[in-house]
């Protein structure tokens, strides 16, 4: 197999950190993709962690393990030390909460400015598309303000309903793509 899939058993398991501000919907989508069902959530008071087998899209069968840490800005300070040395973020964004995307916007250019974070795949979840009046995905890339960030740092936005889990596989998949191209680049540097 030829595809950009094909060294999906390179990996032993992934791991992944879910950030965003509080109510986005990170522990939504999180017991969305290990359960495939709707999983009524308290806010997140420290983090969640589960291995997850995804069950779902091209990447049915990789392993994760999902690291989703609470967004309340007590909390926030966390942030750094759980999304140090991670194969991808997943930013998790509420996307009818405009009041608060410029606030979502600094928070993500905090975290993936420290040099460990540089180049980490990053996947926006542009989440409750569900929901009337919810900005579209240009509105939202233009937002956070994405073709500013370091430019070693690939990026993806998906709209995406945790609910239902729509969207999820596809922006999974993405993630995925990003961090195998990445460790591509990475081994061919190092045989330089
Ligand atoms: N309509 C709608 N509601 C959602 C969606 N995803 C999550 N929610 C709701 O948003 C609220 C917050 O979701 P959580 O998953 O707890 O949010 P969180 O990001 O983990 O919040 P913290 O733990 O405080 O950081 C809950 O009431 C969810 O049911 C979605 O796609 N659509
Ligand atoms: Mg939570």
């Amino acid at each position: 197999m030829g595809n950009s899939f094909s060294n999906v058993s390179a990996f032993q398991s992934l791991h992944i950190v879910m950030l965003g501000l509080d109510s986005a919907g990170k522990t939504t989508v999180l017991y969305r993709l290990k359960f495939n069902e709707f999983v009524n959530t308290v806010p997140t008071i420290g983090f969640n962690t589960e291995k997850i087998r995804l069950s779902n899209g091209t990447t049915k069968g990789i392993s994760c393990h999902f690291w989703d840490v609470g967004g309340q800005e007590k909390l926030r300070p966390l942030w750094k030390s759980y999304s140090r040395c991670t194969d991808g973020i997943i930013y998790v964004v509420d996307s009818v909460d405009v009041d608060r995307l410029e606030e979502a916007k600094t928070e993500l250019h905090k975290i993936t400015r420290i040099s460990e974070n540089q180049g980490t795949p990053l996947l926006v979840i542009a989440n409750k598309q569900d929901l009337p009046r919810s900005l579209p995905v240009s509105d939202i890339e233009k937002q956070l303000a994405l073709h500013e960030l370091c430019p070693s740092t690939a990026w993806h936005v998906q709209p995406a309903c945790a609910i239902i889990g729509e969207g999820l596989p596809e922006g999974m998949d993405k993630l995925y793509e990003m961090i195998v191209k990445r460790r591509k680049i990475l081994r061919q540097k190092k045989k330089r």
